[in-house]
């Protein structure tokens, strides 16, 4: 759907067949602004799996590996994905030189888009990472991403992190099993939530998917902000 904010995570159990998670994906296809697949997905049904759901929705696919490697080893694992995704998730305290400078230039000549991970919606995220928030917004303003991740669970680093790197698209996982209410993240300054379980295990995803997207328009309606 063109002016969604959601990103639908699809995180398969063991054993699930592909023919069930191709049949979300077909399903939700038009109202989302894309899917991410992360670990789950990519070790029950291979970069096959993602080729195949291109086949069926032609929305936004980003691939949430949460590269932490040198710049080499990340460039190789996401050159594998090229064709098939739009946009890949990185963690930013890998740093610039050698590492995160080198995913970024490599992404920038293949069109892919990277997001940059600065706080995580889980309550360990304060043990390491929020308190070097600030170190790693230095690392991304000097990656410039497209994205950064951070927290629907913690609002108020939402707030802090789109006053930091207002350039950057900011998706916020974190909504529903893990706590936050949809909506939450956006009336905090995030672009988009990303939302897996509260939709994909709803008796009817496309109703929840629906119902989130309105209550989503109208907050952005109260932010002033149009479609995307
Ligand atoms: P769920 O809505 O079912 O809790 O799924 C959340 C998704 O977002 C999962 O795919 C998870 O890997 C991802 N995620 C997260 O939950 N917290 C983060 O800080 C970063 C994530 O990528």
């Amino acid at each position: 759907m063109v002016g969604s904010r959601v990103f639908v995570a699809l995180d398969p159990g063991v054993g699930e067949s592909l023919g069930y998670w191709l049949n979300i994906v077909s399903r939700l296809c038009g109202g989302v602004a894309g899917f991410k697949f992360g670990l789950p997905f990519l070790l029950s049904f291979g970069v096959d799996g993602v080729r195949v759901s291109r086949g069926v929705c032609d929305s936004m696919f980003i691939v949430d590996l949460k590269l932490a490697d040198v710049g080499d080893v990340m460039v190789s694992t996401v050159s594998r994905l090229v064709g098939y995704v739009d946009g890949v998730i990185a963690h930013g305290f890998t740093g610039f030189e050698g590492a995160l400078g080198e995913l970024k230039d490599y992404l920038d000549s293949v069109g892919v888009k990277l997001a940059l991970i600065v706080s995580m919606s889980h309550a360990g995220s304060l043990d390491v990472l929020d308190v070097n928030i600030d170190r790693l917004l230095w690392v991304a303003d000097r990656v410039k991403p497209w994205g950064l991740v951070a927290p629907a669970t913690r609002p108020h680093v939402i707030s802090y992190v789109k006053s930091r790197a207002p350039w950057a698209k900011i998706l916020s996982p974190g909504v529903g099993v893990q706590g936050a209410r949809p909506g939450d993240a956006l009336r905090a300054g995030a672009d988009y939530e990303i939302i897996g379980r509260a939709i994909t295990r709803a008796p009817n995803p496309l109703e929840v998917l629906q119902s989130i997207n309105l209550e989503h328009e109208k907050i952005m309606g109260e932010r002033g902000v149009g479609r995307v």
